[in-house]
């Protein structure tokens, strides 16, 4: 018999306990144990990826990786090169793990190029899930799992190549994406808002699933700021590492034969649009979307896919093979021993 639960009464207390302490207890908690957020990018080399991270967290997280001769042999296969850094603003310390994929789309035949990357993303997730499942689980799992991928769009003007296509219809599946104009500083003003609108039309004929997402849990002005965020997407951005003078003031900036532009100046770029959204409205939805929407997802086809096993012992998921592993997530002794305890479970990256 269970027994029923009355509506609770809205009470206010006579005199003040104190339990609205409860947010700032929370925030020193969370304070103590800092944050942690993990960005990949994606784009063929020289699109200015490793230069747009160094300009957004105003640091130099990421090496330009990339072939800096055309004598340079290119890699065989898209790579994965995990950079993990700590950063502090006024108390907040903010872990990052930057994922660089060099490699992308630089062969000739460029086919599947984006399935280590899948890999990767299904990796972490499964390594989690791991980790959630053991008898005496840790009490904060090391979160290595994919919160957001900055996507690269070269900056030609034309519809979307096969690959661009492939690509952001598999990662979208199951990753927050956030597709870019890459060094739109090439472009005009006006190429650049009608290249913006042939990469909307073909976001909708693709039918991608691009971030942010809509749901029911957000108060109005949160869906007034998505709307106006998916009307930005893709942004048009420009990345410098360098200060250079502009009318007398240093800013991060570029300067050519023709001119300087100033990429925290909205006129001219859309990097302060992509930064505040990354970094002040959506830091914690990337986050947090990641563990409930696509992760959940992986999750509960894993477990079904036990269930079934379970079943029909017949049936046999495919062994997991570890192929990237960053190095602040190598399996402890008690993981590798509860993998192998669960035999092959965890392991189908279907
Ligand atoms: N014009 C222009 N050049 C850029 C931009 N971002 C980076 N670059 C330059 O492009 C080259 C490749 O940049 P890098 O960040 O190493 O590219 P990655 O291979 O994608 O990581 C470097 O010479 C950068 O200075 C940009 O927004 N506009
Ligand atoms: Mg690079």
């Amino acid at each position: 018999m269970s027994a029923s639960i009355d509506e609770p009464q809205l009470t206010q207390p006579q005199k003040y306990v104190g339990f609205d302490t409860i947010t700032t207890q929370i925030e020193n908690r969370l304070l103590k144990r800092g944050f942690q957020f993990n960005v990949m990018v994606v784009g063929r080399s020289g699109l200015g990826k490793s230069t747009l991270i160094n300009t957004l967290f105003s640091a130099g997280l990421a090496q330009s990786t990339g072939r800096k001769v055309s004598s340079e042999p290119i890699e065989k296969t898209t790579e994965i090169k995990v950079n993990s850094h700590s950063l502090i603003e006024n108390n907040v310390r903010l872990n990052i793990n930057v994922i660089d994929t060099p490699g992308f789309g630089d062969q000739i035949n460029n086919e599947k190029c984006w399935e280590p990357l899948v890999k990767y993303i299904k990796e972490q997730h499964s390594q989690y899930l791991r980790k959630e499942l053991t008898a005496q689980r840790e009490k904060f799992i090391p979160d290595t799992r994919v919160h957001c991928i900055l996507y690269f769009i070269p900056p030609n003007g034309r519809k979307l190549k096969q690959l661009d296509v492939l690509a952001l219809k598999k990662l979208s599946e199951i990753a927050n994406v956030v597709p870019i104009i890459a060094k739109s500083d090439s472009l005009t003003l006006e190429e650049r808002a009608d290249f913006k609108k042939v990469l909307q039309n073909e976001f909708i004929k693709y039918n991608f699933n691009i971030y942010p997402y809509d749901s029911d849990d957000l108060y109005p002005e949160e869906k007034q700021l998505n709307e106006d965020i998916k009307s930005l997407i893709p942004f048009a951005i420009a990345g410098s590492e360098t200060e250079v003078q502009i009318n007398g003031e240093l800013v991060k900036g570029r300067k050519t034969k023709w001119g300087a532009i100033n990429v925290e100046d909205v006129s001219q770029c859309e990097f302060v649009f992509l930064r505040d959204f990354l970094t002040r409205t959506h830091l914690q939805d990337l986050i947090e979307t990641t563990a409930v929407v696509h992760y959940e997802s992986f999750r509960s086809k894993q477990l079904i896919a036990l269930k079934e096993n379970a079943s029909n012992p017949n049936r046999q998921s495919a062994p997991i093979q570890s192929q990237v592993v960053p190095p602040s997530t190598q399996p402890s002794q008690q993981d590798l021993k509860t993998q192998s305890s669960n035999g092959n479970l965890f392991g189908s990256t279907r």
